[in-house]
């Protein structure tokens, strides 16, 4: 959609090199809103959140890394995450909701830099074809497309200048909560881990968890020892946060691409790697998922309420297999 939106605007000026540029998630504002420059001068009239107060860019840099050695099922999961808050949580606006998305030119932007990682995972994983060839049926597009016709870019007429600077942007950075999600409050679910068993590639992965049409839902991750309860305290969130998800509601009519549920997959080894840095984890461990219902507010940001974390089944996955994980009853706060 994006090359065919690319080509049409090459037509309409006459300008044949003329390119959609992507928005760099993990690098500092030069904007100052919180954005690239370019998307501040190209929408300047307030109805994007402000975000000039957040010193941290909108995505940490290892957290694309990590998501990037994935295969394609957790790493199309995982990604979703970030792409749901930045639309909801950082950007807002017009780009909160599906129909009225695209009517903020940094939407291209960010699927723009989508489009980027895509391309730097396909470069990391030559053997892995990612997503089954389907038909599109979305409205919008000039010609029938499959998802053949546009797995390979350099068929596309277009590249990125940044394919071979995956690993450059890797920082050595503890993990945190990004800082337009909301860190208060929320229903707490427990999993007790075997912590001899998590790999430095470990992963949790939730299955069919509902997607809402009313509101969106953040879950905030933290991996922490049984005997430090987890709490809502900046001293615990420094110490054990791992990871989160972010689930975008969907559109008021029924779409294939907006499927009713959805796999959440949450990047744990940022965490475990430097837990382990520090000596090998001992005693009993638990991952905890913090969860809240994301509203809109009618104006300005939007408004959290805690709801249950609901799935159908729960795992902590890794290159060596998979092993199952219960919830347990009740929790700190
Ligand atoms: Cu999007």
């Amino acid at each position: 959609m994006l090359a065919y939106f690319e080509q049409e605007l090459r037509s309409v000026s006459g300008d044949s090199c003329l390119a959609l540029i992507y928005w760099n998630w993990t690098t500092n504002a030069t904007g100052s809103h919180g954005y690239p420059k370019a998307f501040e001068d190209a929408f300047p009239d307030g109805t994007r959140n402000d975000n000039s107060g957040t010193a941290q860019p909108p995505v940490a840099p290892d957290e694309i890394t990590a998501l990037l050695k994935l295969p394609w099922p957790d790493f199309s999961a995982g990604i979703q995450s970030p792409h749901g808050y930045i639309h909801v949580d950082y950007v807002g606006g017009h780009m909160t909701s599906p129909p009225t998305a695209a009517e903020d030119f940094i939407f291209y932007g960010h699927h723009a830099e989508l489009d980027r990682i895509f391309a730097q995972w396909q470069a990391l994983h030559s053997g892995d074809k990612g997503p089954p060839n389907k038909k599109f049926t979305t409205s919008g597009f000039p010609r029938p497309t499959s998802t053949d016709d546009v797995r390979d870019i350099s068929k596309l007429e277009y590249t990125y200048d940044t394919l071979g600077g995956v690993q450059a942007e890797a920082l050595a950075e503890a993990p945190y909560p990004p800082a337009a999600l909301s860190v208060t409050g929320g229903s707490v679910t427990t999993f007790p881990v075997d912590i001899k068993q998590l790999k430095s590639d470990a992963r949790l992965v939730l299955d069919s968890v509902p997607v809402s049409r009313e509101y969106s839902e953040q879950g905030l991750v933290y991996l922490h020892p049984e005997n430090v309860p987890y709490q809502s305290e900046p001293d615990f969130i420094r110490a054990y946060f791992a990871g989160y998800f972010f689930i975008w509601k969907r559109t008021g009519a029924d779409h294939p691409t907006h499927p009713a549920t959805m796999g959440v997959v949450v990047d744990l080894s940022r965490r475990y790697n430097r837990l382990a840095a520090a000596g090998t984890p001992k005693g009993k461990w638990v991952v905890t998922v913090v969860t809240s219902r994301v509203t809109e507010a009618p104006a300005g940001r939007k408004s959290v309420s805690s709801a249950a974390l609901t799935f159908s089944a729960a795992a902590i996955r890794s290159a060596g297999g998979s092993t199952a994980l219960k919830a347990r009853k009740g929790g700190g706060k």
